[in-house]
Protein backbone atom coordinates (compact mmCIF):
# COMPACT_ATOMS: atom_id res chain seq x y z
CA UNK A 1 0.00 0.00 0.00
CA UNK A 2 1.94 3.46 -1.17
CA UNK A 3 2.37 6.03 1.61
CA UNK A 4 -0.27 8.46 2.07
CA UNK A 5 2.12 11.66 0.34
CA UNK A 6 1.73 13.91 3.31
CA UNK A 7 2.92 17.79 2.72
CA UNK A 8 6.91 16.70 3.83
CA UNK A 9 6.68 14.18 1.52
CA UNK A 10 5.23 16.05 -1.41
CA UNK A 11 7.58 18.98 -0.94
CA UNK A 12 10.68 16.33 -0.95
CA UNK A 13 9.36 14.59 -3.85
CA UNK A 14 9.57 17.94 -5.91
CA UNK A 15 13.34 17.63 -4.59
CA UNK A 16 12.59 20.74 -2.69
CA UNK A 17 16.05 21.26 -1.23
CA UNK A 18 13.96 24.50 0.22
CA UNK A 19 14.14 23.48 3.83
CA UNK A 20 12.66 26.93 5.47
CA UNK A 21 9.85 26.42 2.21
CA UNK A 22 8.95 22.87 4.14
CA UNK A 23 9.41 24.22 7.44
CA UNK A 24 6.93 27.27 7.25
CA UNK A 25 4.48 25.28 5.43
CA UNK A 26 4.65 22.47 8.17
CA UNK A 27 4.16 25.10 11.03
CA UNK A 28 1.44 26.61 9.16
CA UNK A 29 -0.17 23.53 8.68
CA UNK A 30 0.06 22.22 12.52
CA UNK A 31 -1.62 25.98 13.08
CA UNK A 32 -4.62 25.18 10.99
CA UNK A 33 -5.29 21.91 12.29
CA UNK A 34 -5.64 23.44 15.68
CA UNK A 35 -7.67 26.24 14.14
CA UNK A 36 -9.85 23.37 12.43
CA UNK A 37 -10.89 21.84 16.04
CA UNK A 38 -11.37 25.15 17.35
CA UNK A 39 -14.15 25.84 15.06
CA UNK A 40 -15.42 22.45 15.38
CA UNK A 41 -18.16 22.70 17.63
CA UNK A 42 -17.68 26.33 18.46
CA UNK A 43 -21.20 27.33 17.96
CA UNK A 44 -21.79 28.21 21.74
CA UNK A 45 -19.02 31.29 21.08
CA UNK A 46 -20.91 32.79 19.03
CA UNK A 47 -22.26 35.45 21.48
CA UNK A 48 -21.84 39.08 21.31
CA UNK A 49 -19.59 38.68 24.25
CA UNK A 50 -17.01 36.50 21.58
CA UNK A 51 -16.62 39.41 19.27
CA UNK A 52 -14.97 43.16 19.61
CA UNK A 53 -14.28 45.42 16.64
CA UNK A 54 -10.70 45.28 14.95
CA UNK A 55 -8.30 47.94 13.36
CA UNK A 56 -10.89 48.17 10.24
CA UNK A 57 -13.87 49.16 12.37
CA UNK A 58 -15.13 45.41 11.57
CA UNK A 59 -16.46 43.27 13.89
CA UNK A 60 -14.02 40.88 15.18
CA UNK A 61 -14.82 37.63 16.49
CA UNK A 62 -12.15 35.92 19.30
CA UNK A 63 -11.47 33.25 16.83
CA UNK A 64 -9.64 35.76 14.51
CA UNK A 65 -7.66 36.48 17.15
CA UNK A 66 -7.30 32.80 18.31
CA UNK A 67 -6.39 31.81 14.45
CA UNK A 68 -3.95 34.82 14.55
CA UNK A 69 -2.33 33.76 17.48
CA UNK A 70 -1.89 30.27 16.67
CA UNK A 71 -0.28 31.36 13.01
CA UNK A 72 2.13 34.06 14.83
CA UNK A 73 3.24 30.92 17.22
CA UNK A 74 4.03 28.81 14.66
CA UNK A 75 5.62 30.94 12.05
CA UNK A 76 8.56 31.91 15.10
CA UNK A 77 8.53 28.26 16.12
CA UNK A 78 9.40 27.76 12.35
CA UNK A 79 13.05 30.20 12.63
CA UNK A 80 11.90 30.62 9.09
CA UNK A 81 9.85 33.80 9.03
CA UNK A 82 11.17 36.92 9.52
CA UNK A 83 7.98 38.85 9.84
CA UNK A 84 3.95 39.03 9.21
CA UNK A 85 1.58 41.33 8.10
CA UNK A 86 -2.07 40.10 9.36
CA UNK A 87 -5.31 41.50 8.89
CA UNK A 88 -5.35 42.00 12.62
CA UNK A 89 -2.74 44.03 12.80
CA UNK A 90 -1.82 47.85 12.05
CA UNK A 91 2.00 47.10 10.72
CA UNK A 92 4.21 44.40 10.06
CA UNK A 93 5.37 42.07 13.08
CA UNK A 94 9.02 40.92 12.96
CA UNK A 95 8.55 37.62 14.64
CA UNK A 96 11.23 37.42 17.64
CA UNK A 97 12.75 34.04 17.27
CA UNK A 98 16.73 33.76 17.92
CA UNK A 99 17.20 32.89 14.33
CA UNK A 100 14.78 35.60 12.85
CA UNK A 101 17.74 37.56 11.53
CA UNK A 102 18.26 34.68 9.64
CA UNK A 103 14.87 33.53 8.22
CA UNK A 104 14.25 33.83 4.77
CA UNK A 105 10.28 34.77 4.27
CA UNK A 106 7.65 37.52 5.39
CA UNK A 107 3.94 36.43 5.21
CA UNK A 108 1.00 37.98 4.70
CA UNK A 109 -1.54 36.22 6.58
CA UNK A 110 -5.22 36.58 6.51
CA UNK A 111 -5.58 34.35 9.52
CA UNK A 112 -9.56 33.75 9.15
CA UNK A 113 -10.82 35.39 6.35
CA UNK A 114 -15.08 35.41 6.29
CA UNK A 115 -15.47 35.29 9.99
CA UNK A 116 -18.82 36.74 9.80
CA UNK A 117 -20.29 33.78 8.69
CA UNK A 118 -18.79 31.65 11.39
CA UNK A 119 -22.11 31.54 13.21
CA UNK A 120 -24.13 30.47 10.46
CA UNK A 121 -21.70 27.47 10.50
CA UNK A 122 -20.71 28.54 6.72
CA UNK A 123 -17.30 27.59 5.70
CA UNK A 124 -14.36 30.01 6.86
CA UNK A 125 -10.34 30.20 5.91
CA UNK A 126 -7.06 30.96 6.22
CA UNK A 127 -5.16 32.77 3.25
CA UNK A 128 -1.50 33.28 3.13
CA UNK A 129 1.14 34.58 0.33
CA UNK A 130 4.80 33.90 1.04
CA UNK A 131 7.81 36.50 -0.06
CA UNK A 132 11.26 35.32 -0.51
CA UNK A 133 12.92 38.51 1.26
CA UNK A 134 15.89 37.89 -0.56
CA UNK A 135 14.96 38.13 -3.78
CA UNK A 136 14.15 42.06 -2.61
CA UNK A 137 16.77 45.02 -2.50
CA UNK A 138 15.74 45.64 0.75
CA UNK A 139 15.80 41.88 2.67
CA UNK A 140 15.30 43.52 5.89
CA UNK A 141 12.07 46.34 5.31
CA UNK A 142 8.89 44.39 4.75
CA UNK A 143 7.31 47.09 3.31
CA UNK A 144 10.04 47.33 0.22
CA UNK A 145 9.71 43.37 -0.12
CA UNK A 146 6.00 43.47 -0.82
CA UNK A 147 5.94 46.50 -3.06
CA UNK A 148 5.50 44.73 -5.85
CA UNK A 149 4.38 41.02 -5.86
CA UNK A 150 7.87 39.81 -7.40
CA UNK A 151 9.13 38.03 -4.25
CA UNK A 152 5.72 36.17 -4.07
CA UNK A 153 7.30 32.94 -3.99
CA UNK A 154 3.92 30.71 -2.54
CA UNK A 155 0.56 31.45 -1.53
CA UNK A 156 -2.17 29.31 -0.21
CA UNK A 157 -5.36 29.15 1.48
CA UNK A 158 -6.55 26.64 4.40
CA UNK A 159 -10.61 25.98 3.82
CA UNK A 160 -12.27 24.95 7.29
CA UNK A 161 -15.38 23.08 5.54
CA UNK A 162 -16.70 19.57 5.65
CA UNK A 163 -13.09 18.43 4.91
CA UNK A 164 -10.67 20.96 6.10
CA UNK A 165 -7.80 21.43 2.88
CA UNK A 166 -4.80 23.19 2.02
CA UNK A 167 -4.92 24.34 -1.64
CA UNK A 168 -1.15 25.43 -2.19
CA UNK A 169 0.31 27.28 -5.32
CA UNK A 170 4.01 27.08 -5.51
CA UNK A 171 6.36 27.58 -9.24
CA UNK A 172 4.44 25.99 -11.11
CA UNK A 173 1.45 24.20 -10.16
CA UNK A 174 -0.85 24.04 -7.60
CA UNK A 175 -1.96 21.27 -4.86
CA UNK A 176 -4.51 20.69 -2.76
CA UNK A 177 -3.97 18.28 0.40
CA UNK A 178 -7.05 17.20 3.06
CA UNK A 179 -6.87 16.71 6.58
CA UNK A 180 -7.08 13.48 7.52
CA UNK A 181 -7.61 13.60 11.15
CA UNK A 182 -6.76 10.04 12.56
CA UNK A 183 -3.01 11.20 11.20
CA UNK A 184 -3.38 14.70 11.68
CA UNK A 185 -2.04 15.68 8.95
CA UNK A 186 -2.54 17.11 5.25
CA UNK A 187 -2.56 14.15 2.79
CA UNK A 188 -2.33 14.76 -0.98
CA UNK A 189 -5.35 14.60 -2.68
CA UNK A 190 -6.22 17.06 -5.64
CA UNK A 191 -2.44 16.84 -7.23
CA UNK A 192 -2.03 19.54 -10.18
CA UNK A 193 -5.48 21.15 -10.00
CA UNK A 194 -5.99 23.15 -13.45
CA UNK A 195 -9.17 25.32 -13.91
CA UNK A 196 -11.50 24.40 -16.51
CA UNK A 197 -10.58 27.23 -19.42
CA UNK A 198 -14.01 28.08 -19.24
CA UNK A 199 -17.13 27.70 -17.16
CA UNK A 200 -20.69 29.09 -16.66
CA UNK A 201 -20.87 30.35 -12.68
CA UNK A 202 -20.57 33.88 -11.94
CA UNK A 203 -20.18 34.93 -7.98
CA UNK A 204 -20.64 38.64 -6.86
CA UNK A 205 -22.56 40.02 -4.26
CA UNK A 206 -25.91 41.20 -6.30
CA UNK A 207 -26.78 43.08 -4.00
CA UNK A 208 -24.35 45.70 -4.85
CA UNK A 209 -25.55 45.75 -8.03
CA UNK A 210 -26.46 49.66 -8.16
CA UNK A 211 -23.02 50.79 -6.93
CA UNK A 212 -20.97 49.01 -10.09
CA UNK A 213 -20.20 51.04 -12.58
CA UNK A 214 -21.79 50.87 -16.22
CA UNK A 215 -19.29 48.04 -17.02
CA UNK A 216 -20.08 45.98 -14.60
CA UNK A 217 -23.46 46.29 -14.50
CA UNK A 218 -23.43 45.13 -18.55
CA UNK A 219 -21.23 41.95 -17.66
CA UNK A 220 -23.50 40.63 -14.81
CA UNK A 221 -26.45 41.83 -17.57
CA UNK A 222 -24.95 39.24 -20.13
CA UNK A 223 -24.57 36.54 -17.27
CA UNK A 224 -28.23 36.83 -16.73
CA UNK A 225 -29.28 36.37 -20.35
CA UNK A 226 -27.51 33.66 -21.53
CA UNK A 227 -29.91 31.55 -21.95
CA UNK A 228 -32.11 34.10 -23.92
CA UNK A 229 -29.18 34.81 -26.21
CA UNK A 230 -27.32 31.59 -26.09
CA UNK A 231 -29.29 28.72 -25.21
CA UNK A 232 -27.71 27.91 -22.36
CA UNK A 233 -27.59 29.82 -18.58
CA UNK A 234 -25.46 30.48 -16.13
CA UNK A 235 -25.69 30.12 -12.51
CA UNK A 236 -25.26 32.68 -10.03
CA UNK A 237 -23.46 31.29 -6.63
CA UNK A 238 -21.83 33.76 -3.98
CA UNK A 239 -21.02 32.53 -0.33
CA UNK A 240 -20.04 35.76 1.02
CA UNK A 241 -16.70 33.89 2.60
CA UNK A 242 -13.71 34.32 -0.49
CA UNK A 243 -12.05 30.96 0.41
CA UNK A 244 -15.04 28.95 -0.14
CA UNK A 245 -15.86 30.95 -3.80
CA UNK A 246 -12.35 30.94 -4.99
CA UNK A 247 -12.31 27.18 -4.13
CA UNK A 248 -15.58 26.40 -5.69
CA UNK A 249 -14.36 28.80 -8.79
CA UNK A 250 -11.10 26.80 -9.44
CA UNK A 251 -12.44 23.17 -8.91
CA UNK A 252 -15.62 24.04 -11.52
CA UNK A 253 -14.88 26.90 -13.46
CA UNK A 254 -16.49 29.99 -13.54
CA UNK A 255 -15.73 34.13 -12.31
CA UNK A 256 -15.48 35.41 -8.92
CA UNK A 257 -15.45 39.57 -8.94
CA UNK A 258 -15.49 42.12 -6.04
CA UNK A 259 -16.00 45.17 -7.62
CA UNK A 260 -15.25 48.53 -6.90
CA UNK A 261 -18.56 50.51 -5.70
CA UNK A 262 -19.36 54.04 -4.67
CA UNK A 263 -19.24 52.89 -1.09
CA UNK A 264 -15.74 51.43 -1.66
CA UNK A 265 -13.92 53.04 -4.84
CA UNK A 266 -11.08 50.40 -4.23
CA UNK A 267 -13.29 47.56 -3.70
CA UNK A 268 -13.38 45.36 -0.21
CA UNK A 269 -10.47 42.80 -0.62
CA UNK A 270 -7.32 43.35 0.38
CA UNK A 271 -4.37 43.51 -1.71
CA UNK A 272 -1.53 41.77 0.42
CA UNK A 273 -3.50 39.07 2.24
CA UNK A 274 -6.49 38.23 -0.29
CA UNK A 275 -6.79 39.39 -3.54
CA UNK A 276 -2.81 38.18 -4.37
CA UNK A 277 -2.75 35.39 -2.92
CA UNK A 278 -5.88 33.98 -4.77
CA UNK A 279 -4.50 35.53 -7.89
CA UNK A 280 -1.46 33.52 -7.54
CA UNK A 281 -3.42 30.35 -7.20
CA UNK A 282 -5.79 31.10 -10.21
CA UNK A 283 -2.76 32.18 -12.20
CA UNK A 284 -0.89 28.89 -11.16
CA UNK A 285 -3.94 26.98 -12.01
CA UNK A 286 -4.23 28.30 -15.50
CA UNK A 287 -6.94 31.08 -14.70
CA UNK A 288 -6.83 34.89 -14.40
CA UNK A 289 -7.28 37.48 -12.30
CA UNK A 290 -7.42 41.08 -12.90
CA UNK A 291 -7.49 44.50 -11.18
CA UNK A 292 -8.98 47.51 -13.16
CA UNK A 293 -7.34 47.14 -16.50
CA UNK A 294 -3.87 45.62 -14.98
CA UNK A 295 -3.18 42.25 -14.18
CA UNK A 296 -3.20 41.74 -9.75
CA UNK A 297 0.18 40.53 -9.59
CA UNK A 298 1.01 43.70 -11.28
CA UNK A 299 -0.10 46.16 -8.57
CA UNK A 300 1.94 47.53 -6.31
CA UNK A 301 1.68 47.45 -2.85
CA UNK A 302 2.01 50.97 -0.70
CA UNK A 303 0.02 50.32 2.53
CA UNK A 304 -0.47 47.01 3.96
CA UNK A 305 -3.74 46.84 4.01
CA UNK A 306 -4.31 48.42 0.90
CA UNK A 307 -7.74 47.67 -0.88
CA UNK A 308 -8.02 46.36 -4.74
CA UNK A 309 -11.17 45.62 -6.74
CA UNK A 310 -11.08 42.10 -8.54
CA UNK A 311 -12.22 39.12 -11.13
CA UNK A 312 -10.67 36.46 -11.57
CA UNK A 313 -11.63 32.94 -12.58
CA UNK A 314 -11.58 31.14 -15.69
CA UNK A 315 -9.51 32.51 -18.61
CA UNK A 316 -12.09 32.51 -21.16
CA UNK A 317 -14.60 34.08 -18.66
CA UNK A 318 -12.27 36.97 -17.61
CA UNK A 319 -11.48 37.67 -20.88
CA UNK A 320 -15.10 38.01 -21.62
CA UNK A 321 -15.95 40.22 -18.67
CA UNK A 322 -12.77 42.36 -19.01
CA UNK A 323 -14.08 43.44 -22.46
CA UNK A 324 -17.35 44.69 -20.74
CA UNK A 325 -14.61 46.32 -17.68
CA UNK A 326 -13.11 48.12 -19.70
CA UNK A 327 -15.34 50.05 -21.29
CA UNK A 328 -15.98 51.97 -17.98
CA UNK A 329 -12.35 52.47 -17.37
CA UNK A 330 -10.91 55.70 -18.04
CA UNK A 331 -9.67 56.27 -20.78
CA UNK A 332 -5.38 56.66 -19.80
P1 LIG B 1 -19.72 41.14 1.12
C1 LIG B 1 -15.66 38.21 4.20
O1 LIG B 1 -16.03 39.26 5.08
C2 LIG B 1 -14.94 38.86 3.03
O2 LIG B 1 -13.81 39.53 3.45
C3 LIG B 1 -14.61 37.81 1.99
O3 LIG B 1 -14.35 36.56 2.54
C4 LIG B 1 -15.85 37.79 1.11
O4 LIG B 1 -15.55 37.45 -0.24
C5 LIG B 1 -16.34 39.24 1.19
O5 LIG B 1 -15.84 39.79 2.41
C6 LIG B 1 -17.85 39.31 1.22
O6 LIG B 1 -18.19 40.69 1.27
O7 LIG B 1 -19.63 42.64 1.07
O8 LIG B 1 -20.23 40.56 -0.18
O9 LIG B 1 -20.44 40.60 2.32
Amino acid sequence: MPKEINLYRFMKGRNEDNQDLITALEHMSKAAIIISDQLAGQLHLMSPSAESINLHGEIQHYLDQFAEQQFLNALTDSDSCFAVISEEQEDYIQLSSALSQRARYIIALDPLDGSSNIDVNVPVGSIFSIYDRFKSASPNHPAAVLQDSGSQVAAGYFLYGPATMLVMALSDQVNGFTLDRSLHEFILSHPDIRIPENGSIYSVNDGNYHQFDRGTQNYLRFCRQQEEFYGSAFTARYIGSMVADIHRTLFRGGIFLYPATTAAPSGKLRLAYECRPMAYIIEKAGGLANSGPKNILEIDLSSPHQRAPVVMGSAEMVRTAQNFLNSSLPVT
